[in-house]
């Protein structure tokens, strides 16, 4: 029984920072850098700062995806950023990302470096310099520009949304988790109509549209988000399963989701990536442990 009274929002808002549940220690109502810290810049064209997270697999999916296909200017270095140790809030960081969040990359092909920020935003980017996954014109660019943006728009009430509130907030809010769960099976079973129809999500071929929403929506409906499978039913989203497990399949996808990786099982984890040959000898169950 909880008898603390009904909240009242005070007239003015203030920052409680023990209110803040498991992300307490990062969250901040402010932008801006909080230490001084360069970034570290390798030898490749494109340089990512990032972590495995769902938003930061899109951009080394693509890379790999790239590199793949044979296009050796993708060739990049993956540094990690902790966000658990507040490391986006590092002056360098924040020069490439002035939002604080992974991904960012800088892309050092030109003379002048460019930064770039947003997953969303990576990948046109990737996609126009490489003219690859993203279909030239017509209806098929149209379709994966529109599934591209669905995912943008639509993951912060997965991950913001039901997996704040079901996985991590100190209490368990029924009104909030509801809301949530409700809209997060809207938006399997958007997918799941649409994955009815085509083998990808603009059409028949793999795009930047199946590298945006397969992190995020390919691990919640394997059970593996939030550990969420029973409680929404995601076996029946069998077309969103069926799709889920053919992009598995691609070698591109199985390296690029190791990467910027720190939890999981230690063949799984390649925390930086500088080469090729990394996922064969620099995976942390290869590397000796720190004496
Ligand atoms: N819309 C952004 C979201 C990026 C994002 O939320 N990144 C999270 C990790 S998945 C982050 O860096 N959080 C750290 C923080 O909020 O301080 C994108 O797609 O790039």
């Amino acid at each position: 029984m909880n008898d603390a009274p009904p909240y009242v929002p005070p007239k003015v808002w203030s920052w409680q920072k023990e209110n803040g549940g498991r992300f307490a220690n990062i969250n901040r109502p402010i932008a801006g850098p909080t230490h001084d810290k360069d970034l570290p810049v390798g030898r490749h064209p494109l340089q990512l700062y990032s972590l495995g997270t769902p938003n930061g697999v899109k951009v080394t999916v693509m890379l790999e995806e790239l590199l793949a296909l044979g296009h050796a200017g993708a060739e990049y270095d993956a540094w990690l950023i902790r966000i658990n140790e507040g490391e986006q809030f590092g002056s360098g960081f924040v020069a490439a990302n002035p939002n604080s969040k992974i991904p960012a990359l800088v892309d050092r092909s030109g003379t002048t470096p460019i930064r770039v920020f947003e997953s969303g935003a990576i990948l046109l980017h990737l996609a126009g310099r490489f003219g690859a996954f993203l279909p030239v014109e017509g209806a098929a660019r149209a379709e994966c520009l529109s599934w591209l943006f669905w995912q943008m728009g639509s993951a912060p009430f997965l991950g913001g949304g039901f997996g704040h509130f079901y996985a991590y907030a100190p209490t368990k809010i029924e009104y909030a988790i509801d809301r949530y769960a409700m809209e997060v099976k809207r938006q399997l079973d958007v997918l799941d109509r649409r994955l009815a129809e085509s083998a990808y999500l603009a059409g028949d071929e793999y795009t930047i549209a199946d590298m945006a929403v397969w992190p995020w929506y390919g691990t919640l409906v394997k059970g593996q988000l939030y550990e969420s499978g029973e409680f929404l039913q995601v076996q029946e989203y069998t077309n969103v399963l069926r799709w889920t497990d053919q992009v598995a399949q691609r070698p591109a996808v199985k390296r690029g989701r190791m990467v910027n990786r720190t939890w999981g099982q230690p063949s799984s984890q390649l925390h930086e990536r500088h080469d090729a040959g990394d996922f064969d000898t620099r995976t942390q169950d290869k590397l000796a442990p720190a004496p």
